[in-house]
């Protein structure tokens, strides 16, 4: 009988376990009343940005044809030339990485190189500094946002999706 014992405790923990990742395959995407309202013709988005190469958000959902207005914060202490942060979007299927080693080259121009990869963008920030953007939201679809600092973009980088 002894040999069964472990399995006593196992078959409870695996019934757990399953039930846990079929309720994340369904994550919670409804939205309040409130929230619906502010989906309607304009949009204010504040991302913030920190001393640690973090945005605070990843995902910034709108709807097409909304007007957005974007702001940068960058809420860390360090100065741009070594901790500097934009917010960078592309249009659809850039090649992320290829766009991020161009924009390395590009540090006379606030790491924003030449080319028509690029949707809209702000200013280089360091701490304590803030930009602010207004633009109409593409047409539906998954965007890609970065901050092009060289080395950040591996964290610093989030999704535009376009209702
Ligand atoms: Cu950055």
């Amino acid at each position: 009988m002894k040999f069964l014992y472990p399995f006593i405790f196992i078959l409870p923990l695996l019934f757990f376990s399953c039930q846990n990742t079929n309720e994340k395959k369904e994550p919670e995407m409804k939205l309040s009343a409130k929230e619906q309202i502010t989906l309607e013709k304009e949009i204010n988005i504040i991302l913030n940005s920190d001393d640690l190469m973090r945005f605070d958000k990843n995902i910034l959902l709108v709807q097409s044809g909304q007007k957005i207005t974007l702001t940068l914060n960058h809420i860390g202490k360090m100065d741009k030339s070594i901790m500097g942060h934009n917010f960078v979007l592309l249009k659809k299927d850039v090649d992320v990485i290829a766009f991020a080693e161009k924009a390395v080259l590009a540090k006379n121009n606030e790491y924003i190189p030449e080319g028509d990869e690029v949707i809209v963008y702000t200013k280089l920030l360091g701490g304590g500094e803030s930009d602010t953007i207004t633009f109409d939201a593409p047409e539906k679809g998954y965007y890609t946002y970065l901050c092009t600092f060289p080395g950040h973009w591996g964290l610093m980088k989030g999704k535009l999706v376009v209702k």
